[in-house]
């Protein structure tokens, strides 16, 4: 894929998440300027290479126009530091980029939004939309005429049938299986491997079936 006419790229996070997307980007050959994390990114080798500054703020010596971002922050339990920043710069002006996995595959008939990230094998079906700045992780499949709302994070290999509607910070957890025609509300989770075959009206978890662990005698 050509790179022409692509801003460079500053990425925010520099843990497992932000390392998938930097591959994903350096394949298609983009230009990552910086990765912005607090912490050390020494051990991951996909960073090498790439200037690392360790302020949020180190983003500012960047102007909005010249650059686009990249939020590499997955998913931190109880936080809403990835959310938080991104607010943070948009205030400012800045723009995050859509990543799309170049494994991705994306009927004509979706609309991803964005700042949205689909990842590897993930499948989306035509009709479908994936809302601003929610994440589809690797091999998830989004059915025909989904409505993913913003700040979603679908996390590996789960499964969204036809029609389901999610609002805002809903997350499905690996695995997870979601029949069609739900609707999840507002920060609703899906716990990993749970079917999902009602909708959730409210802050509510749908925890799936444990497995029974007995000893073999
Ligand atoms: O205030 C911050 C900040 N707080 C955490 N500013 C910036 N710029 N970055 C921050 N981070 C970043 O979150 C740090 O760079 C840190 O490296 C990263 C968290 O890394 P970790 O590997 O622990 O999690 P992750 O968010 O990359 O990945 C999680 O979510 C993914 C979707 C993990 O649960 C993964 O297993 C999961 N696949």
């Amino acid at each position: 894929m050509s790179n022409a006419g692509q801003l460079p790229l500053v990425l925010i996070g520099g843990g497992g998440h932000a390392s998938v997307l930097a591959d994903i980007l350096l394949r298609q050959q983009r230009n990552i300027l910086a990765v912005i994390s607090p912490d050390d990114i020494s051990g991951r080798a996909v960073f090498r290479g790439i200037t690392h500054y360790q302020q949020d703020d180190d983003v500012l010596q960047f102007q909005p126009d010249q650059v686009r971002l990249v939020n590499g922050i997955g998913m931190i339990p109880g936080s809403d530091i990835k959310k938080l920043l991104n607010q943070y710069y948009l205030s400012l002006g800045y723009r995050f980029e859509t990543v799309i996995a170049s494994e991705a595959v994306i009927s004509p008939y979706a609309t991803i939004s964005d700042g949205a990230q689909i990842f590897p094998g993930a499948i989306i079906q035509a009709g479908t939309v994936i809302g601003q700045h929610s994440v589809i992780n690797t091999g998830v499949i989004i059915e025909h005429d989904c409505c993913i709302g913003d700040y979603n994070h679908i996390a590996p290999g789960s499964t969204v049938c036809g029609q389901v509607e999610t609002e805002t910070d809903v997350f499905v957890g690996a695995g997870a299986t979601i029949i069609q025609n739900l609707k999840l509300k507002h920060q609703a989770v899906v716990g990993a491997g749970a079917v999902l075959t009602k909708s959730l009206a409210g802050t509510e978890i749908a925890y799936p079936a444990r497995a029974v662990i007995k000893s073999i005698q």
